[in-house]
């Protein structure tokens, strides 16, 4: 008898886990970066989960930071980036995006000594979002930091929305 209620527990979880955002079926469009439970969406490059007494945000400790969208139906997008870079005095850090590994767009970073998260756009053409699995990928210059620890940018969200 416990065993039967054992098994229909776990059924009953595979199945609401099958209709939970971020799948094929039901896109999830906006990504929270900081916020528990998106962590699915975020692949390589990225730290731990983060508060700063406003926002949530994870820096990006590498030179990449892959974000993964499911999305019910291809086309155009606008994408929309918060984030902030790591200061350094004497460089301006400099951010690429790449959709599933085609060059999109690129942005300088203001050069600010503050901690002031900036939002940067771009348009992505149709013919290089598909639909189900997307990989965006933000490519950086160069990483710094100390005490061994490294980061290129610290992001808050990251938004597509598909036309
Ligand atoms: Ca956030």
């Amino acid at each position: 008898m416990m065993k039967c209620r054992v098994l229909a527990l776990v059924l009953a979880w595979g199945l609401w886990g099958a209709s939970l955002p971020g799948r094929a079926d039901v896109p999830e469009l906006m990504i929270d970066v900081g916020d528990q439970g998106l962590e699915t969406n975020l692949g390589f490059g990225w730290g731990r989960l983060e508060w700063d007494g406003q926002r949530s945000f994870s820096w990006i400790r590498r030179l990449e930071g892959d974000v993964w969208f499911d999305l019910a139906e291809a086309g155009p997008a606008d994408f929309e980036l918060s984030a902030v870079p790591y200061f350094t005095p004497h460089r301006i850090q400099r951010i690429g995006l790449y959709v599933n590994g085609t060059f999109v767009a690129e942005w300088d970073c203001p050069h600010a000594n503050e901690w002031s998260f900036e939002v940067y756009r771009a348009q992505i053409p149709e013919g290089l979002l598909v639909k189900g699995r997307n990989r965006i990928t933000l490519r950086m210059g160069y990483t710094a930091g100390e005490q061994g620890r490294q980061y290129s940018i610290a992001v808050d969200y990251v938004k597509l929305d598909v036309r």
